[in-house]
């Protein structure tokens, strides 16, 4: 996703036909490739000499790095993720085990790249859904630079010390004691001092993800732990993960925020098509189930419910994408595919 909207790619087909040389290049093509390997060359030389230019001769020393976000469900993952970057990237609800995926949101500056990743909110798996979201933890783990551990202030202490203790931390952690709106400084002071004295931590900081409190302090200590590097992706983008993908999310989140009990969690959504037209984008998505009575609450009385769903998610995804949108809905009903390999990875769960 770029900054300020999706822009349509453009494919560049191959021709398909007997002439085509054995290498696979037509004679109209070596040229083209030439440049290519030229570009790639060059680009090999350049890197390094920005590099030097820009920290021994403009003082200024660029930092990147891999920093994951974890904590047991609802402690405000997503919330603090979207803070920092500025950007609505990750779904956020008052119910827990919204996150099911590993979302990568970038924060660039001249000076730094930070790499975030939001991950699904630490439980024990009782479906293969919660085995994958788990496995979406075990990779965040695995490839981060420094990790922050998030606390609800207003939750025992001893549950997320439990969670942080058992995931073996291989790199530094960073407490963060989130919603710190909600209690006293005295509550809050007392959180701190528990975390402190606890082996993984390296540094406690007491935030509001929601009010935006005290993230100046937050990003100044992470910044602490990055070492020197370059930009790892292009500073134009926000994240690596698809459009589609967050369109999908857009209204996974409208399913969490209209319907109660299990249907949020019983629920999944797959965007089927995602046609940029003239003047609008034409988005047909189907809504996954897993019983036909849940297809009929989907659905409400009259389709008054369904309805509700496409406006309010439309609405979003217009807002998101910078764009007019038309949007179609389906419901499917899935027996058990929380717990089917088959349709987890038609979802986009693997
Ligand atoms: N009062 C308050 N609520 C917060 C804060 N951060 C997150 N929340 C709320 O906590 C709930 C869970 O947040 P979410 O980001 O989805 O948590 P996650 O499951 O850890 O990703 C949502 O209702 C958020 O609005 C905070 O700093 N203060
Ligand atoms: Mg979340």
């Amino acid at each position: 996703m770029k900054k300020g909207g999706s822009k349509a790619a453009s494919v560049k087909l191959r021709r398909e036909g007997s002439n085509l040389r054995p290498s696979g290049y037509e004679p109209d093509e070596l040229p083209l490739l030439y440049f290519a390997i030229c570009s790639a060359k060059i680009w090999l030389v350049i890197k390094p000499a920005k590099v030097f230019f820009r920290s021994y001769l403009c003082g200024t020393i660029m930092k990147s790095g891999f920093v994951s976000i974890f904590g047991k469900p609802n402690a405000g993952k997503s919330t603090l993720v979207n803070a920092l970057v500025g950007e609505k990237l990750a779904i956020v609800s008052h119910k827990s085990q919204t996150t099911r995926h590993r979302i990568r949101a970038f924060l660039n500056s001249p000076e730094y790249q930070i790499i975030f990743s939001d991950t699904p909110g630490i439980i024990e798996p009782e479906y293969r859904l919660h085995e994958k979201m788990m496995q979406a933890v075990k990779g965040s783990l695995e490839d981060a630079d420094l990790a922050l551990l998030l606390v609800d202030v207003r939750k025992p202490v001893e549950e997320a010390d439990q969670v942080f203790s058992v995931l073996r931390l291989k790199v530094p952690a960073i407490v963060v004691v989130n919603k710190t709106d909600m209690v006293s400084p005295e509550k809050a002071d007392q959180v701190i001092s528990f975390f402190r004295r606890q082996p993984y931590c390296k540094e406690v900081i007491a935030v509001s993800a929601l009010k935006k409190a005290n993230l100046e302090k937050l990003l100044e200590t992470i910044l602490s732990y990055l070492s020197e590097g370059e930009a790892f992706f292009s500073d134009d983008d926000l994240t690596d993960m698809p459009t589609r993908f967050f369109v999908g999310e857009i209204i996974r989140e409208k399913v969490f925020e209209l319907y109660d009990e299990e249907i949020p969690y019983q629920a999944t959504v797959m965007v089927r098509e995602f046609k940029e037209k003239q003047t609008l984008i034409k988005i047909t998505a189907d809504v996954v189930v897993q019983r036909e009575s849940q297809k009929a609450i989907i659905i409400g009385e009259g389709g008054r419910m369904i309805k509700r769903l496409g406006t309010d998610a439309r609405k979003d995804i217009e807002v998101f994408l910078g764009s007019k949108v038309f949007l179609e809905l389906f419901v499917k009903v899935r027996p058990n595919w929380r717990d089917n390999d088959l349709h987890l990875r038609e979802y986009g769960y693997s």
